[in-house]
């Protein structure tokens, strides 16, 4: 029912997530200010939490007191989307430290991220992680259901309340909350969006308590993932787990007197709001050679350490580029509290500075790695003077870093090497693909993307931009509330682009 960009008009939201939609940061005078995040996720979630007057579940980043101290306001110069969510719309999750620690560390990274992307000799079990990934998920039941209280005091008799929760963090927390919804006779829609892979059955079979997760999810009315393959897997899970009746054509589960609709719904990015930074942007990187871009948070689902190796071997395989060709490689810090991501940037330092060393000039270097977060305004001047991205997941739920470049393509268009075990995998397919566990086909996509016509690359680019400019990420949103079918979900006349 929805055009390309109108916008609806949204139900009154509780939108649940692991962490607020900014962190906060003690100002000069020692008083906590909110810093916004400008990811394309929480820019295009805020604002049904401001427009519907909704509110907003989730962990401060705080413990103890200091998370006990009032949520301020936003910053009045803040003119993020996140900004128009006042600080009565926010509900924050208080956690203890050692209890995050076993939750967020423990079961939620150390076990669901690397098992949930097929990894699962690196995923520890422990009962005293998922004894407190249980009990936080309790805590964001609790909290969200008096979030429901609030907004269905403020709300018409007939109107339906949406709770969204999002991510793997919080797998348990639908069905706390239908029970508890139920105990109160309220009325709620529940749905949930997964942000990573769904594993197929027998690598999901591995977590212990794997019958509980699908319990914990089914307590929805609505589960998206990003892919097809992601909802067959799940849908397969509830079949031959817990015996559910279902249909894996149409991706419905049956499930007390319920039946579950299971949705691919592929995320976006905000399209305009790249392209325009690419228009923008000051040219950071000039001269004649090659730049191929490596953008990602640290983690081992991404492929970083094989891109790099695979690089190496581009000089040895292919002499021509030495001189003429350097991988910049950006990679933000993540989970750097967790030994294994220290070991990553440490294996990572150690290979860059052996390859640098064995193949510099006095005016070349192979790679330039910078290690940090980097302005959007100057990432997207990296996409757009880069002559080739090279996104090479092991595993990824879908891979944003491969449709922002696309979008920053403005001027003479680049290449985008893509691997087939992100989820952008399945929708973008003018992009080259390689298998990032073959450093050779790596090695002879980046020969080909480095000496590919202009027209190809035009032609290529084109096809790509065109997808990723329609199934932007508000259209990703609209499908999200479409799927959940809310009665009372109009659209409006306002332009929502
Ligand atoms: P991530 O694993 O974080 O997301 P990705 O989708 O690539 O992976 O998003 C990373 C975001 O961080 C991008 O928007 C990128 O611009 C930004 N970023 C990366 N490095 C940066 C740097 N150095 N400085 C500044 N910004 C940087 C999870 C899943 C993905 C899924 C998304 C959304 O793992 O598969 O696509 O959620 O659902």
């Amino acid at each position: 029912p929805f055009q390309k960009h109108v916008k609806p008009k949204f139900p009154p939201t509780v939108v649940v997530s692991n962490r607020l939609p900014f962190v906060l940061k003690r100002g000069p005078n020692g008083n906590w200010q909110r810093h916004s995040s400008a990811g394309g996720l929480v820019t295009a979630v805020a604002p049904v939490v401001a427009d519907s007057g909704g509110l907003w579940v989730g962990w401060s980043g705080l413990f103890g007191k200091e998370a006990e101290e009032p949520i301020p306001e936003a910053d009045p110069e803040d003119n993020t989307p996140t900004a128009g969510i006042t600080s009565a719309q926010i509900f924050p999750v208080s956690l203890e430290r050692d209890e995050f620690e076993y939750y967020y560390n423990g079961c939620c990274n150390g076990t669901f991220w690397p098992l949930f992307h097929s990894m699962p000799d690196r995923a520890a079990f422990k009962h005293e992680h998922y004894d407190a990934y249980v009990e936080v998920n309790n805590k964001f039941a609790e909290k969200v259901m008096s979030a429901v209280r609030l907004l269905k005091q403020r709300s018409d008799e007939d109107e339906e309340i949406l709770v969204w929760i999002h991510d793997y963090h919080l797998m348990l927390a639908p069905s706390m909350i239908r029970e508890l919804a139920e105990a109160e006779d309220i009325h709620i829609k529940l749905g949930f969006f997964l942000h990573i892979p769904f594993p197929p059955w027998d690598i999901f079979r591995i977590f212990p308590r794997s019958a509980d997760i699908l319990l914990g999810l089914l307590g929805c009315g609505m589960l998206g993932f990003h892919v097809e393959d992601y909802c067959k897997n799940f849908v397969d899970c509830c079949r031959r787990l817990l015996g559910c009746r279902v249909d894996s054509t149409h991706l419905l589960v049956e499930h007390g007197f319920r039946t579950v609709r299971v949705r691919p719904l592929p995320i976006g990015i905000p399209f305009k709001r790249f392209e325009q930074l690419a228009l923008e942007a000051p040219r950071v990187m000039g001269g004649t050679q090659k730049v191929v871009l490596g953008v990602d948070r640290l983690d081992y689902t991404k492929g970083i350490v094989e891109r790099v190796k695979a690089f190496e071997l581009l000089f040895e395989k292919y002499p021509k580029y030495i001189g003429q060709v350097s991988l910049l490689q950006v990679a933000v810090p993540s989970r750097t509290d967790v030994k294994e991501y220290q070991d990553l940037k440490n294996e990572l330092d150690q290979l860059i500075g052996r390859i640098n060393g064995k193949f510099s000039s006095p005016s070349w270097s192979p790679i330039r790695y910078i290690f940090g977060s980097i302005s959007q305004s100057q990432l997207a001047a990296f996409y757009r003077d880069s002559a080739v991205a090279l996104v090479t997941p092991l595993r990824d739920g879908m891979n944003l870093v491969a449709k922002e470049y696309v979008a920053c393509q403005v001027h003479d268009p680049g290449v985008l090497i893509l691997s087939p075990f992100a989820g952008a995998g399945e929708t973008m397919h003018e992009a080259l693909t390689c298998n990032p566990y073959e450093k050779e086909d790596v090695c002879d996509a980046l020969d080909r993307a480095l000496s590919m016509s202009e027209d190809e690359r035009v032609m290529r680019m084109m096809h790509l931009r065109r997808r990723e400019e329609v199934n932007n990420v508000d259209f990703w949103l609209y499908s999200f509330l479409r799927g959940m079918e809310l009665h009372n979900l109009e659209p409006t006349d306002d332009d929502g682009s």
